[in-house]
């Protein structure tokens, strides 16, 4: 059995004590006497952080030794939250720390939140990677994450007079303790220049000169896995420039202009694109996406020639995978490494790529699938945009060999759009050069199949599967719902953390005396923690009894917050009409972040916001309902808001998410769901069972028959009088009485604009659904008693499944092999 020098140390509290003392003295260089708060944090991170470096040593040894197949995660985001709860998960020493730090009298929790959110990314994509990197390390998969190191995460989101205003995060402004800066693992990555070609036929030789170089610099976090040894590594390259500053303008006394050019190139890994539902067409984001496939192929290239002579085994011992199509340059990238660096034949180097590329697709929103226009493209990476040339030239010759000549077909499928402006195809650029393309829930991977990608899906139908998402219950259920943590322990053991099954368990205790009780206290002091947040933060006081009603997530017209907006004026409009009614109380709680420049979907925040101060201010409504937007969303918001909710709302129009995270992590944590039969909610149907959540609103099936019958929402709003009351309610005034025509134009995109999501077909059935959900909530022990079966039907959505399944199918890597913890 393994044990460190410092997990020999690990519950011992006085070597601890002297550890962070150490470390604020030594590290932070600050006197216990004068040290604030935040150096404290720093200190006791730098100790908990020292338990893990063995163990990741220890493993990296090990990979070596074994010369294991290793997976590269190659993705723009990883939304990973704060790191120190989950170390001090992975080491078991939450309770030592907080004794340590009390004997220190330092305030453990104040302490806690004061660690900013590591928040690159934007949402689900970004965290879902996260979530990954967590089970790959508790797998013993050899994988690693390879990302950027963006000096603005996503954007703090402040709500001034209702309105999201964006204010810049610079979580790096007091340095962070969690990563390790390399400046000897550093590569120059190139763009624009010209290419110069010398010989002719398959002997041709192409050189790219003439470029601007941009140096990328790692920094390496350590991903320690659960109950595990194994320890992996997300590396995320910083910009840094090729040369400190220009000297002859220097000498010339022109400072600014001297360094001007080193800005220009750092500025590549700035700031982190706050948009994930439309392709920004921006330079700078494609030299993002390049900048950072580069620097990884560079690097993990290297690291397989340290100890392999030829390539002849590349695709045995190295996996990349492209999380969506951001890092798709990677392609090109290895084909220019392989074939212009080491000389490789093109057949040779595209075998390769075939044998170690997979892909995942995150969404079939036409909007957010990436093309670039071939003008940028080539300015900025001409080798690129040449192989890319080759590449569709070998595929669609391929193509008229097997289909025969058929131009239609081509056309369709070339990796160049031409149908206006020519554009590369990322996304087919994904699934030719591939042995894999999986989308992330049973509903998105079909629909993907008969949708973007049918052609390819007729062509291939092997490359094509499913991987449905999961999420860690680390995080998601240890670390942030340590009630429930313990009630399970007491209930089914620990196991759980590890096996997310063994919650099927929780079945056999329903009919234990005291169970449901027990349960509901839970969720009653989650409850009680989300209303003190919200009290400091809104002043708005909350009554814990009340039904907690959630919609947490990015703000899109397609995830249909206004079909929840409609919903709580509807509710609205009936307790003033009926006063004095028997009304089961509610708090609506929403929070999210919409894209800067989505002007809808910011409209829609401030309707929330609106709305919340009208009813919240009517006395006649009292706790009957309160409406709540709680500002900034984010990884650590969400560890608190998702353990206290009732209600989950997953409500998006059928066949427009495709998959959902947040709706596992709330069914997860005991909330039930109130949903369409979209993403990952169809299989959530299944494993919690039909009569445990609350679907409502049409299928993807009849989504599809209804626009082709041709959808006028008029209709809909014409047959339903509380519909078009609602939908009056917010065009004449109601809740912006200073300016009666700030919402017209959400009016006109529901009732006359043509209600894209369709909204107002499903308004009827979610309204019903929604008083289903009020009648079962009268019965504490029946509601109680499904909340717990989500729970127990849970097991399905762990990432570990998940990740298992990639391990298995797609990569073909073995864990590496550990000796147990102690
Ligand atoms: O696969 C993770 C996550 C899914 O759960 C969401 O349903 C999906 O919207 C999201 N996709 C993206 C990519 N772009 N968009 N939109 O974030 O991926």
């Amino acid at each position: 059995q393994f044990e460190t020098q410092y997990d020999h140390l690990a519950a011992d509290v006085p070597a601890l004590k002297r550890a962070i003392a150490n470390k604020l003295m030594y590290q932070v260089g600050k006197d216990p006497i004068s040290a604030r708060p935040e150096d404290w944090l720093q200190a006791a991170a730098y100790a908990v952080r020292d338990h893990l470096v063995e163990r990741w040593m220890t493993t990296t040894r090990a990979q070596y030794a074994q010369d294991v197949k290793r997976v590269y995660y190659l993705s723009m985001e990883f939304l990973m939250g704060r790191a120190f709860g989950n170390a001090l998960l992975a080491t078991d020493l939450l309770k030592p720390l907080k004794q340590a730090l009390t004997e220190l009298e330092v305030d453990v929790d104040a302490l806690f939140e004061l660690e900013p959110d590591a928040a690159l990314g934007n949402g689900g994509l970004g965290r879902l990677a996260a979530c990954f990197l967590d089970s790959m390390a508790t797998l013993g998969v050899p994988g690693f994450g390879y990302g950027i190191r963006y000096d603005y995460g996503m954007f703090r989101q402040l709500i001034q007079d209702g309105r999201q205003v964006e204010s810049p995060d610079y979580w790096l402004k007091n340095g962070n303790p969690w990563e390790f800066p390399r400046p000897e693992v550093t590569f120059r990555v190139r763009f624009g220049g010209r290419l110069e070609e010398q010989g002719s036929g398959a002997a041709t030789v192409v050189r790219w000169v003439d470029t601007e170089d941009v140096l990328a610099m790692a920094y390496d976090t350590i991903v320690p896995g659960y109950g595990t040894l194994a320890t992996n590594t997300l590396r995320l390259w910083s910009a840094k420039a090729t040369e400190e500053m220009n000297l002859r303008a220097f000498n010339q006394g022109n400072y600014f202009g001297a360094v001007e050019s080193k800005n220009h190139s750092e500025n590549v890994s700035r700031v982190l694109y706050p948009d994930d539902s439309t392709l920004s067409g921006r330079e700078l984001r494609l030299r993002q996406e390049y900048f950072f496939v580069s620097a990884s192929v560079q690097d993990l290239v290297r690291r397989y020639l340290r100890t392999h002579a030829s390539f002849e085994r590349l695709a045995d011992k190295v996996s990349i995978h492209l999380n969506d199509t951001h890092p798709v340059l990677a392609i090109p990238e290895l084909m220019r490494v392989l074939l212009d660096e080491h000389r490789l034949p093109w057949a040779q180097a595209w075998a390769l790529c075939q044998k170690v590329f997979s892909y995942t697709n995150h969404t079939l929103m036409h909007e957010a699938l990436e093309t670039w226009p071939i003008d940028m493209f080539g300015r900025v990476l001409p080798r690129h945009l040449r192989i890319i040339f080759d590449i569709n030239a070998h595929f669609l010759g391929e193509l008229t060999r097997t289909h025969g000549h058929d131009v239609e077909l081509m056309r369709r499928l070339s990796l160049i759009d031409e149908s206006g402006e020519r554009r590369v195809r990322m996304a087919y650029l994904a699934v030719v050069a591939s042995h894999s393309v999986n989308g992330v829930s049973a509903l998105h991977s079909d629909l993907m199949q008969q949708s973007i990608f049918a052609d390819f899906a007729r062509l291939w139908p092997e490359r094509f599967n499913n991987k449905t998402n999961g999420v860690t219950p680390r995080r998601w259920l240890a670390h942030a719902n340590p009630g429930l943590a313990t009630l399970l322990d007491s209930r089914i053991g620990h196991g759980w953390r590890r096996h997310l099954d063994e919650l099927s368990g929780l079945k056999g205790a329903l009919d234990l005396p005291g169970f449901l009780g027990a349960f509901r206290r839970v969720k009653r002091q989650n409850k009680e923690r989300l209303a003190a947040l919200v009290a400091r933060q809104l002043g708005v006081a909350l009554n814990p009894d009340a039904l907690f009603d959630v919609q947490v997530k990015r703000i899109h017209e397609y995830k249909r917050q206004l079909l929840n907006v409609l919903h709580v004026i509807t509710r609205y409009q009936r307790i003033l009409a009926h006063p004095d009614g028997n009304w089961v109380p509610r708090v609506v709680v929403f929070a999210g972040k919409a894209a800067s420049a989505y002007v809808m979907a910011k409209n829609v925040i401030r309707l929330i916001n609106d709305v919340a101060r009208v009813v919240n201010a009517d006395p006649r409504v009292g706790d009957k309902l309160k409406v709540v937007f709680i500002p900034n969303y984010s990884v650590s918001l969400a560890e608190v808001i998702i353990p206290a909710a009732d209600l989950s709302e997953q409500i998006s129009t059928a066949g427009t998410e495709a998959s959902g995270t947040g709706n596992m992590k709330f069914a997860l944590n005991g909330a039930l769901t109130i949903g369409t039969l979209d993403g990952a909610n169809v299989e959530m149907r299944e494993h919690v069972g039909p009569d445990n959540i609350f679907i409502f609103g049409h299928t993807t099936p009849e989504v599809a028959e209804l626009k082709a019958r041709g959808y006028h929402p008029r209709e809909w709003v014409e047959k339903d009088g509380e519909l078009g009351a609602a939908l009056e309610a917010i065009r004449s005034g109601v809740f912006s009485p200073t300016e009666p025509e700030r919402y017209q134009a959400v009016y006109d995109t529901l009732v006359n604009w043509g209600d894209h999501y369709l909204l107002l077909a499903d308004y009827r059935s979610y309204v019903d659904t929604q008083d289903q959900v009020d009648a079962l909530y009268r019965s504490a022990d029946e509601w109680t008693r499904k909340a717990v079966l989500n729970v127990a039907g849970m097991g399905f959505f762990s990432a570990d499944r998940t990740i298992g399944e990639y391990a298995q199918d797609i990569w073909r890597s073995a864990p590496v092999q550990l000796p147990p913890l102690r």
